[in-house]
């Protein structure tokens, strides 16, 4: 007989993993050829003293990242929504939102715009805010010494599975501690010297919060690599702002960067499509030549 657990975190040859009703917590030994990652549904068999994993089941998703030669990794398993966290300071770099919000199109996970450290300067990210509600983003604005400022979002999780995403030093696992007091996460502080967050989470782990009945995927905060090697089609797809306009361009595999007859290009000068977000997809698409 087997029961079915949900893998927390990996190492080696053991997973740790937590009951898929009553949450306890164990740790069983996997087979080379099966590779679980954080999050995956997998049945369990107890033999003796030592519990074993038989089986991984289908994932309905998962959240990926480019390793360092662009090819796609597999970082966690049956996600729902992913928490994009950006923060007044670190500052957010170039495109790191709509580089999320394409990895998110493309694996069918729900995102959430946070927008923390809103104490340091309550207006900076105002058009951002403004701008990305208007796409039909969920956004919200949070400082976690402020409960408050979380309300919303808390409701959002509770049921979920929920990866954590953004730049070291954002406040991920502190928004996490404040609305999860039971989830315990380091924190860390930012370097004096470079202003930037110092990756206190170093492996990717999986928090059960049973008030909310919520799971939070904390994961190291690095994303120098961002999106694995894509086509201009599948980034395409991750600006909903270009869902109206697709299939319109003369060419049927229109890439919308310099074809004539481009439906997108039509709908910026028409002022359909904020320019920010167009110039973004152009410098996402020409990133993409680091890969080749
Ligand atoms: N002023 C202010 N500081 C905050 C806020 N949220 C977090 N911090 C601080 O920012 C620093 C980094 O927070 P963490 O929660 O460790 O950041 P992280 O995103 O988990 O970073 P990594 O684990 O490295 O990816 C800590 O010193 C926090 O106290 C906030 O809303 N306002
Ligand atoms: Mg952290
Ligand atoms: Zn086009």
């Amino acid at each position: 007989m087997t029961e079915t657990y949900r893998v927390t975190s990996t190492q080696k040859n053991t997973a740790s993993m937590i009951h898929t009703e009553n949450h306890q917590a164990i740790s069983a030994f996997f087979p080379r050829k099966l590779k679980p990652i954080c999050g995956d549904e997998v049945e369990v068999e107890h033999l003796k003293s030592e519990f074993r994993i038989t089986r991984i089941n289908k994932r309905f998703n998962s959240f990926c990242r480019a390793d360092s030669r662009g090819r796609k990794q597999h970082i966690a398993a049956n996600v729902d929504q992913i928490m994009i966290v950006m923060a007044v300071k670190p500052e957010p770099t170039r495109d790191i939102l709509n580089r999320y919000l394409v990895v998110a199109e493309k694996e069918g996970i729900t995102p959430l715009l946070v927008f923390n450290k809103s104490d340091m300067d309550p207006l900076f990210f105002v058009n951002t805010i403004n701008q990305y509600e208007k796409l039909g983003y969920l956004t919200f604005k949070t400082y976690n010494q402020d409960p408050s400022t979380v309300v919303d979002l808390k409701r959002q999780l509770a049921d979920k599975t929920t990866i954590l995403a953004g730049q070291s030093g954002v406040g991920k696992s502190s928004l996490t501690e404040l609305m999860m007091p039971e989830v315990k996460l380091k924190t860390g502080k930012l370097s004096d010297k470079t202003g930037k967050g110092a990756h206190t989470t170093s492996v990717t782990q999986m928090y059960h919060d049973s008030t909310l009945n919520a799971n939070i995927i904390d994961s190291p905060g690095v994303w120098e690599y961002g999106l694995w090697s894509m086509e201009a089609h599948e980034i395409a797809a991750g600006f909903i702002d270009f869902d109206d306009f697709m299939g319109q361009c003369k060419f049927s595999n229109c890439t919308h960067i310099h074809e004539p007859g481009c439906a997108i290009e039509l709908a910026v000068k028409q002022g359909k499509i904020k320019n920010n977000r167009f110039e973004s997809y152009l410098r996402i698409v020409d990133s993409m030549k680091y890969w080749a």
